[in-house]
């Protein structure tokens, strides 16, 4: 079987310590808390000196230039004791362990970890990404609304939606495939959201792998848009326009909220 899938680029991650501090500054004046005050809050756990290691996976489409680096410089940011093996896959997992690990952070085409030897805990990035995202949109300090938009329903917008909808939002959803939409309508019981009769939201949650997916219909003014989706599903134009507050970070968010479930 063929699984679709987007993947990061080198690119994506250029000074992530900069795009991390952006997106804690967002994350500050939508929710109050900072990235890290958030994972507390919602998992209600706090990291205790975990001894991180990070493995480098070869497999199918291979490394990618600035992946463990990135994840290197996101784990100190957040505080964790890390560092990257010298060697890849398994022995690089054995170098891990051996150097005594506590978490390990792996990732390969599919798949990205965050797995706790101590305890046994495993997370997976998509379902943690989809989460943290909608956790912190649902967090809007300036909204009384309960209304959410939630644009493309895969493997992290799935989990996304339900978050919403266990959080007590009203969840209109879109997913440009048809089949996709209406199975998610089903599982969650959301509402289907017809593009051609929009109307505004002041949150907006937003996991495709296309560019310009939010249309100028959906916005208002100083609306959230929450989007772990790459490209950016909006125009600089737009955001300026309606003075949009935006939370888009390419690896860093994702993996604190992996981080934090495992604790
Ligand atoms: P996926 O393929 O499982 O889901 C994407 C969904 O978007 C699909 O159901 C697809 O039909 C839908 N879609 C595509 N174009 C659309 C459009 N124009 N309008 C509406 N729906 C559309 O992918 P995924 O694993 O859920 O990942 C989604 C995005 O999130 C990717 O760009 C991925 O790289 C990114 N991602 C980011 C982080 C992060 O930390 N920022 C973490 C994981 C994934
Ligand atoms: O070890 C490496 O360098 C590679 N095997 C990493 C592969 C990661 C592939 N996954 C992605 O690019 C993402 N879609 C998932 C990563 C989470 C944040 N976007
Ligand atoms: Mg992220």
């Amino acid at each position: 079987m063929v699984i679709k899938m987007a993947l990061l680029t080198p690119e994506d991650l250029k000074n992530i310590n900069k795009q991390l501090q952006e997106a804690d500054s967002a994350v500050r004046r939508v929710t109050g808390l900072d990235i890290k005050g958030v994972c507390e809050a919602f998992y209600g756990t706090t990291p205790c000196c975990e001894k991180i290691g990070i493995v480098p996976i070869t497999s199918g489409n291979g490394i990618i230039g600035n992946f463990s680096a990135s994840l290197h410089a996101i784990t100190q940011y957040f505080g964790f004791d890390s560092f990257v093996t010298g060697m890849p896959d398994v022995s690089g997992y054995y170098e891990a362990v051996r150097n005594k690990a506590e978490i390990i952070l792996m990732a390969d085409d599919n798949t990205f970890v965050a797995h706790n030897l101590k305890n046994g805990k495993i997370a997976n990035n998509q379902l943690c990404t989809g989460t943290i995202y909608a956790e912190i949109a649902s967090r809007h300090l300036k909204t009384d609304s309960k209304d959410v938009l939630v644009i493309g329903l895969g493997k992290v917008g799935f989990p996304g939606a339900a978050h919403f909808v266990h959080s007590g939002f009203n969840v209109y959803g879109y997913d440009a495939d048809k089949s996709v939409l209406e199975k998610t309508v089903s599982n969650l019981g959301i509402t289907p959201f017809d593009p051609d009769k929009p109307r505004k939201f002041s949150i907006i949650f937003e996991a495709t792998p296309c560019a310009n997916t939010i249309s100028e219909a959906v916005l208002s003014e100083n609306c959230v848009i929450s989007t772990p989706g790459i490209p950016c599903a909006i125009s600089s134009e737009l955001r300026k326009k309606y003075a949009v507050e935006l939370v888009m970070e390419p690896l860093g968010i994702g993996t604190a909220s992996m981080l934090y479930s495992v604790l």
